[in-house]
């Protein structure tokens, strides 16, 4: 117990030092700006004991949004360099463009998910209502803008453009897609993250440049949906996106019943994802195993070996016979006790056995605290309470041994990426069994740097 006050604490100190008077920066030295599923994931940490900096947290993401709109994935909000940063974006190529610099593509919507907790969790009922109120509309034209712009199929799943855009960028199912682009006429550009990180735990230079190739197609079309969707040769339904969006629009549709709002448009797109779900993400052909992207560039499911295909259990799509199948699959591959003598039973971002896992490189192989945390919780809700409840224990075991990293090398341990990351201290509070009590609503002023 005095263990865990003690983690809390830490936890505490890397979102205060993280806060930057009206939102979080996921890591100052290499992400210093505002991110948005980030924004979210942190929100849910402040939620259990700083109910005002949860709601701005939100606030502030959603001042970054597009006319049409879309939510960008990252807001620019000091001079602090980043690659690409404003200058690159060109955002006012886009007649949908806010005033406020932002990026031009999107990430998972988890916003609602937030949103809900923080009124769940809130000590000032009256305070968070308000917030619902504020922050619905916006959630509601994010979502709508994803299901319609970004699903003109009307399959109630999600296409992205840019492996930026999942939130998992360097994701080895991203890597024929990216295999198949011919990269012409890209500009000179300088990449900052590696000289801030090891390059062997960062995408390749190859990769980055396809990255921004994709970017560059999207500018060429400034930033026009439509367009874009017929011509960028990187076009896919993104399970883990789709599964976030599900279960974030049924949080929308109960935040709708809160404050008294018609929900019959977010049922509508639930509906949509229920009914093609499986023909997108599952072989008809075979049996129930595990489910995957599709490519719609291709016409195919990109069947690697990621934790990517256990997220469904963060929807409640599956039968009971199916996550026991998925839990199966996530006991014999993605952890690596059993085939590599780990120490931590946590889950993998690429299974153990596949050829594609490397323990070192970004979202390759190593542990996200994100990715078991939605993992976590979808155990919880189909009833594998005592899976559930040993990964939350090596979770905080593995925080307490090693900090609080960006990702950590699921054989040793360590951390990998950025120190002090945020989402990592917001999820492992909202781990914790002592941060249950509704939150204060007090704002902590203490660390961050300028507002
Ligand atoms: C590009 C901020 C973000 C996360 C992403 C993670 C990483 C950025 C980068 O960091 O992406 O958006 O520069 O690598 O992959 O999920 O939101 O923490």
């Amino acid at each position: 117990m005095a263990a865990e006050k003690e983690l809390f604490a830490s936890a505490r100190q890397v979102l205060e030092k993280n806060w930057r008077g009206t939102y979080t920066s996921p890591s100052p030295q290499l992400y210093p700006h505002q991110w948005s599923w980030d924004s979210a994931f942190v929100a849910i940490g402040y939620s259990h004991y700083a109910q005002v900096n949860a709601q701005r947290e939100l606030v502030s993401i959603f001042e970054g949004q597009w006319a049409n709109g879309m939510l960008p994935h990252i807001v620019f909000r000091s001079a602090s360099p980043y690659f690409p940063g404003p200058e690159y974006w060109q955002i006012a190529l886009s007649r949908d463009a806010p005033r406020i610099e932002t990026s031009g593509i999107t990430q998972p919507a988890v916003h609602a998910i937030a949103a809900l907790e923080i009124y769940r969790n809130a000590g000032d009922r009256q305070s968070a209502r308000g917030f619902l109120k504020e922050i619905f509309p916006r959630i509601l034209a994010f979502h709508r803008y994803l299901f319609t712009r970004r699903d003109p199929e009307e399959s109630g799943l999600i296409t992205i453009f840019h492996p930026w855009e999942s939130g998992l960028d360097n994701s080895v199912r991203w890597d024929e897609a990216l295999a198949r682009i011919r990269v012409e006429g890209l500009p000179q550009y300088e990449r900052l993250d590696t000289r801030r990180v090891d390059p062997v735990q960062r995408p390749s230079d190859d990769v980055y440049d396809r990255f921004i190739y994709l970017t560059e197609i999207m500018k060429h079309y400034r930033y026009d949906d439509e367009a874009i969707y017929e011509k960028i040769p990187f076009k896919i339904k993104d399970i883990v996106f789709s599964s976030i969006a599900y279960r974030a629009n049924q949080s929308l549709a109960k935040i709708a019943d809160i404050i008294g709002e018609g929900k019959n448009e977010i049922e509508s797109w639930i509906g949509r994802t229920q009914e093609h779900y499986f023909d997108y993400f599952c072989s008809r052909e075979t049996e129930y195993r595990l489910v995957y992207d599709f490519d719609l560039v291709s016409g195919r499911r990109i069947e690697k070996r990621t934790a990517a295909s256990l997220i469904s259990l963060y929807t409640d799509l599956l039968s009971q016979e199916q996550a026991a199948t998925t839990v199966e699959w996530m006991q014999h591959a993605y952890y690596c006790t059993e085939l590599c003598a780990a120490e931590h039973a946590v889950i993998t971002s690429v299974s153990v056995d596949s050829p594609d896992f490397n323990p070192f490189n970004y979202w390759r192989g190593p542990v996200w605290i994100n990715i078991n945390w939605m993992l976590y919780n979808g155990l919880k809700q189909y009833g594998f309470s005592k899976d559930a409840e040993l990964l939350r224990k090596a979770l905080i075991d593995l925080v307490a041994e090693h900090g609080f990293h960006e990702y950590y090398n699921p054989l040793s341990g360590d951390g990998l990426g950025a120190s002090d990351f945020s989402w990592t201290a917001a999820l492992l509070i909202d781990l914790l069994p002592g941060s249950r009590a509704p939150a204060s609503g007090i704002l902590n002023t203490s660390g961050g740097g300028p507002g």
